[in-house]
Order: C-alpha cells, then structure tokens, then sequence
C-alpha cells in the first residue's frame, strides 16, 4: 500500500445543494423529539436522523464516489466504531510506520477513518497525508449506503453490539454530550424510545438485518463482526479482518507478535489513557465521550427485568429466522 499526498482534484462533497433543500425537506418528514431536549428527528428512508448529520448523509448518497480499494467501516452507533476504526486502520496500513510512531498515539481514531455523514473533507481525509486505500466510517443503514459503495468491490466491515449494552451506551454518551441546559430522557423513556427504534441511526434490528443480510450474500464484500466476539477473542478476529481485508498477516508476523500489538495498542486501557483521547475534542465533542467503560453487559447494571423482558421478546421476534444472534451475558446466546 502507497501514500499519497492530497490532491486538490479530488471529488469534494457538495453540501450547498442539500443546504438549499434541507429545510423544505424535513417539513415533509415525520419528525420525534430527540431524547436531549430541544432536539429533534428525521425519520429518513425508514431510519431516524438529526438534521446536520442528516444533510451529509444525503450529500454522501449523491456526490460520494467509492473506489474498488475503499474500505469503509460501518456501525450502529455505540457498537464500537472507535474501536473497529482503530483496528482497521492499524491492521491496513500497519506497514507505514512502526509501532511507537502509530498515528493512533496522536489522533483519535475518528479522525483517521473519518465518517461519511459528518461532513468529510473528502480531498484531506486524514491529518497530514492520505493513506491508500482510502479508510471511512458509517453509520448509513446498508439500503441508503451510496451506489457507488453498493456497487464497486470497496469492502465494508460492520460491527455490531448487542441491543442492552449498545442502549446503555448510547443513553450516557447523551448524557455527556448534553448542554447543561438540556435535560435527557430518563432511561425509562429513553428505553421506550429505543425500542420504538427512535434514536439517532435507529431503529437498531433494522440496522443490524441491512448489513447481516447483505453479508450473508456477499460475504467476500461484507464482514460482519460482533463486540462480544472480538471481546472474547481479539487475536482470532483481528487475524480474520486481515484476510477479510487482503492483507492477511504473514507466519513472520504472527510469530513477531504483530496480531497481539495491535490489538494491544487499539485496546480500550491504551486509548483511553492517551493524552489526545483524555484532552482531544473534534467538532465540539471531546474525545473522552467515547471511552466509557468498554465492557459486555454492562447493562445489567442498569435494566430493570421488565425492560430486559421487553427488549428480549423484540429480539426474538425481529431476529426470527434470520440466523444472527447476540450474546447477553456469559452463558446465553439469544434467540
Ligand atoms: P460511535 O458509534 O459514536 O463512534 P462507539 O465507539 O461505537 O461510538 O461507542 C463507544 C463505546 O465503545 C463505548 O462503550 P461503553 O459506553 O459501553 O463503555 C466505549 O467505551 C467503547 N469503546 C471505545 N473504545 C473501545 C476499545 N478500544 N475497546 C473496547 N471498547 C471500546
């Protein structure tokens, strides 16, 4: 894989025709109020949107041209894109640096895999220089994806978390992100709402299904990953990314311990501890926000057993037959 230095020639995303529509757009939309107060959403080709992140979403559908060499890593919010992000792009470019320069020391991994709908420079992805192929994150359902990402061969790697921890995630990350002069949903509320599939990206099995599906057909195109698997596991996962991704890591590489440095640098204990993820902040939101506690089931902390009954009746009704499952705890895997 080569570097480029960035060229100005590059599609840039046109926002200004969207800019003009946006308004007269969300008049025709069904809306709900957000679970911060004062915000609102937009449900949108079946999914549910705040309006700036809506507008680049609808600018990436139309302008966003992907190459056959484009990797886009692709999540639910909260299922952990930070962490995926980190290790796509450690794994991908791990030959253009070594260890102790890795650009994850100095940037968090949003901004080296920047996402799609929160309005990328497309001809200055990354700070300082542009890595080839080309890295970005989504949280687009797989049936808004642009048709350039459906139809090139660029990869896509999805993750996804369980629904009870991804829920309890998403209900702090509010809370943190929130002015002190808007209140959040209590989690009660919040907790309808999410199984009403109204929070942004939502709702939750829909978006899981689009991907799961779509991997189940094209498998070479698609990987499908789960939390609770690369949580268990990071070594065996972070192998089967490799070779997902063409760049399989090599016996020398193996037995250098390369697989265990990688995770090991993208580990949620190191990134969190960085001065860049302690004190960093991009578009107004610090860094901090997306290092929380990074464990499974952690929502056992906090869901009453009626809410955990709720939610797992959901869960077997939307997965029936679909052949996906989620681990919710040590011993179980639902439906
Ligand atoms: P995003 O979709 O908004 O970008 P995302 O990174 O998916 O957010 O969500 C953050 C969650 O991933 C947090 O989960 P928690 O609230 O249950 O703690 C965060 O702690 C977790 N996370 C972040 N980095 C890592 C990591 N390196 N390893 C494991 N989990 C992580």
């Amino acid at each position: 894989m080569d570097t480029a230095t960035t060229s100005k020639a590059e599609i840039a995303s046109p926002i200004q025709d969207v800019d003009d529509e946006l308004q007269q757009l969300l008049q025709t939309l069904p809306e709900e109020q957000g679970w911060v107060s004062g915000s609102s959403l937009y449900l949108y080709q079946g999914f549910w949107y705040a309006p700036h992140i809506l507008k680049h979403a609808i600018s990436c559908q139309r302008h966003f041209q992907a190459s056959d060499s484009d990797v886009i890593v692709a999540t639910s919010p909260k299922c952990g894109t930070t962490w995926l992000k980190a290790l796509t792009f450690s794994t991908l470019y791990r030959n253009q640096f070594t260890r102790d320069e890795s650009p994850l020391l100095t940037f968090n991994p949003h901004r080296l895999a920047p996402s799609l709908e929160y309005g990328v420079d497309l001809n200055n992805p990354c700070p300082g220089r542009v890595y080839k192929p080309r890295l970005f994150g989504t949280h687009i359902p797989y049936a808004s994806l642009p048709a350039s990402i459906k139809d090139s061969d660029c990869k896509i790697v999805y993750m996804c978390r369980n629904p009870m921890d991804m829920f309890i995630s998403f209900w702090h990350f509010r809370d943190m992100l929130r002015d002190e002069s808007k209140e959040l949903l209590s989690l009660d509320e919040a907790f309808d709402k999410f199984c009403r599939g109204i929070y942004f990206s939502g709702p939750f099995f829909e978006h899981v299904l689009g991907y799961w599906k779509a991997s189940r057909e094209n498998p070479n195109k698609i990987l499908f990953l789960k939390y609770e698997d690369l949580k268990e596991d990071i070594s065996c996962q972070l192998k089967h990314l490799a070779m997902f991704l063409g760049v399989p890591f090599t016996e020398d590489e193996e037995k250098g311990g390369v697989v265990e440095e990688i995770a090991n640098i993208c580990s949620f204990e190191k990134l969190k501890e960085l001065e860049v993820n302690k004190n960093g902040s991009q578009n107004g939101i610090p860094y901090k926000v997306f290092f929380r506690k990074g464990k499974v089931w952690d929502w056992s902390n906090y869901l009453t057993p009626s809410m955990v009954e709720r939610l797992e009746k959901l869960i077997q009704e939307k997965l029936d037959k679909s052949g996906l499952t989620f681990k919710l705890s040590s011993k179980s895997s639902k439906p």
